[in-house]
């Protein structure tokens, strides 16, 4: 088991392309607001992302169901209130799709999904408190914090965190929920997003004592990690639960190409979530907007300018859909979700 968890550990996060080029009109941006731009193909993409969000919905009351058995009511009723709050359900969508992309079946990885979103769901109320991003409004509705207080918020976010773990461990045979624990917690913690979250909290000069980054690589880097690591984990977890059990060699072999998929895909998500905190409002992304050029927040709009922002949008949507080609139509989803996603409005 161990040979298996060391080889296939994701390389570490690397030094990234440039933009190459600054957008001389770049600075404040008040243009109209991103809508999605409807056409037959994200139709399409978007009736799956429903349907996903709604098998993953029924698969969390279950999981939460199990994970909670025995809690304080209220503990349970603030775990749900994040949880259940209207989220996009992404993360799911990309295990589920990662898995049918190497020829497994959606529907087995759809607890693999709920264990990620679980975290995901800490992570944004803890993401919110004060001593962190300090927000009152997230999916639509006021933040745990602001709902149930301090100290309930930050406990429902650690009954979250630890329950992904049971989801997991508990979902799969043996190998198939050693590598995933093993492959969520690389991941979620002190090598990815947590480490993430801490060099963008240093980058607001929020954690003293670690240095001001001021490059679009180190930009990129934040991300990587921050949100980046978590996408790259659902797609892995995906591929775990289709061939972990039965065919290793094969999963090694699929492994690097999802990565750099979630390496793209990451980063691309993320440069459309400034664009939003730009250009979007509260009553369509669900949260504060034009927070991050109200705190000097280092973006990628703010660093390179809108246009070459989105150049780049294009460029990654290129390099995910590249990176998973070789696996041939089983794939297409994941490349029409990459482009969906760029063309969000929440
Ligand atoms: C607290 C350890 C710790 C980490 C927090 C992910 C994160 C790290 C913070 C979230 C802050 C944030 C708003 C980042 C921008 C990109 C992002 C992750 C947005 C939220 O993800 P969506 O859009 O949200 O998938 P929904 O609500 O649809 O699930």
């Amino acid at each position: 088991m161990a040979a298996l968890l060391i080889s296939l550990a994701p390389p570490q996060f690397g030094r990234l392309s440039h933009f190459g080029r600054h957008d001389p009109a770049g600075g404040p941006y008040h243009g109209p607001k991103s809508v999605v731009r409807g056409s037959a193909l994200s139709l399409a993409i978007s009736d799956r992302l429903k349907s996903i969000r709604e098998q993953t919905n029924v698969a969390l009351r279950t999981a939460v169901k199990v994970v909670a058995e025995g809690a304080t009511p209220l503990l349970a009723e603030a775990i749900a209130y994040s949880l259940f709050a209207p989220g996009k359900r992404l993360r799911p969508a990309l295990t589920v799709m990662a898995a049918e992309a190497c020829g497994g079946a959606g529907a087995a990885a759809l607890t693999a999904g709920c264990a990620v979103e679980m975290v995901h769901t800490y992570s944004l109320i803890h993401d919110d408190l004060p001593a962190m991003d300090d927000d009152d409004l997230r999916r639509g509705l006021p933040t745990s914090h602001v709902k149930f207080g301090e100290a309930l918020a930050i406990l429902a976010g650690d009954a979250l965190l630890t329950g992904a773990f049971q989801v997991l461990a508990e979902g799969y045979p043996p190998r198939t929920a050693a590598v995933g624990c093993a492959e969520l917690a690389r991941g979620a913690g002190a090598a990815g997003m947590v480490d993430g979250q801490v060099r963008d909290l240093a980058a607001e000069g929020r954690i003293a004592g670690l240095p001001t980054p001021r490059t679009l690589d180190e930009l990129e880097g934040i991300h990587l990690r921050k949100t980046g690591a978590l996408f790259r984990t659902s797609v892995r977890l995906g591929t775990i639960v289709a061939l972990a059990e039965h065919d290793r060699g094969r999963l090694a072999e699929v492994l690097p190409m999802l990565d750099e998929y979630a390496r793209c895909f990451g980063l691309a998500f993320q440069i459309t979530d400034d664009l939003l905190d730009v250009e979007g409002h509260a009553d369509q992304t669900g949260k504060r907007t034009g927070k991050d050029a109200g705190r000097g927040k280092m973006t990628f709009p703010g660093l390179v300018g809108v246009a070459a922002s989105r150049t780049r949008l294009t460029e990654l949507h290129g390099q995910a859909a590249a990176a998973v080609e070789p696996l041939g139509a089983a794939a297409r989803p994941l490349i029409e979700l990459a482009k969906y996603l760029t063309d969000r409005d929440r």
